[in-house]
């Protein structure tokens, strides 16, 4: 049963984000999209394997420069590179198999920053990234949705945490797609 304890607790953790400590400069976060991760401002070196061995994708084009990509085992894919962001939105889709267990780690300042995830399991309807699918990620998608600014999204700043499908509105259709989503993850 969703209480005011439990929302302040998923907002808490969100505030939060994964991995260790925040980065200095733009506010990094990461969520679930349909198609997989969406970074906001990554703009660092990146380390992400998949497992099965999947090569990851990366979308808008051109926000991800791969310095070396293969497979290690059947069971391991490593990419290391550069995620860029989009030239206007700041952010970068990893675009991974439903399923597929991810570990993501960004360096920053000559260190190990992170890891973002470390093991995760991909699934659209994880919206907070705790592992389960429950409806605390309603919860959270929808408080998220409704703190965001609705209808047609500037061309500046990060990419609208409601624009759960990624087209540029936030709008129902964000909460269609995103239970669709949450459905598909069961
Ligand atoms: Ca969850
Ligand atoms: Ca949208």
């Amino acid at each position: 049963m969703l209480t005011a304890a439990s929302l302040t607790a998923v907002s808490l953790a969100l505030a939060a984000g994964p991995g260790n400590e925040p980065p200095p400069g733009p506010n990094h976060s990461i969520r679930p999209c349909p198609i997989g991760l969406v970074l906001h401002d990554p703009q660092l070196y990146c380390v992400i394997e998949v497992s099965p061995a999947v090569e990851p994708t990366f979308q808008p084009a051109g926000t991800a420069v791969a310095w070396e990509s293969g497979a290690m085992t059947d069971q391991l894919w490593v990419w290391r590179g550069t995620l860029i962001g989009a030239p206007y939105s700041g952010h970068t889709v990893v675009v991974l198999p439903i399923g597929s267990v991810v570990s993501i780690h960004l360096y920053h300042g000559g260190g190990l920053f992170g890891p973002w995830l470390n093991g995760h399991t991909v699934r659209p309807g994880d919206w907070n990234l705790d592992g389960q699918v429950n409806s605390d990620d309603i919860s959270a998608f929808l408080r998220d949705w409704l703190a965001a600014p609705q209808g047609h999204q500037a061309i500046t700043g990060e990419v609208s945490r409601g624009d759960y499908n990624l087209d540029g509105w936030v709008n129902s259709a964000d909460i269609s797609a995103f239970l669709e989503g949450w459905l598909a993850s069961l």
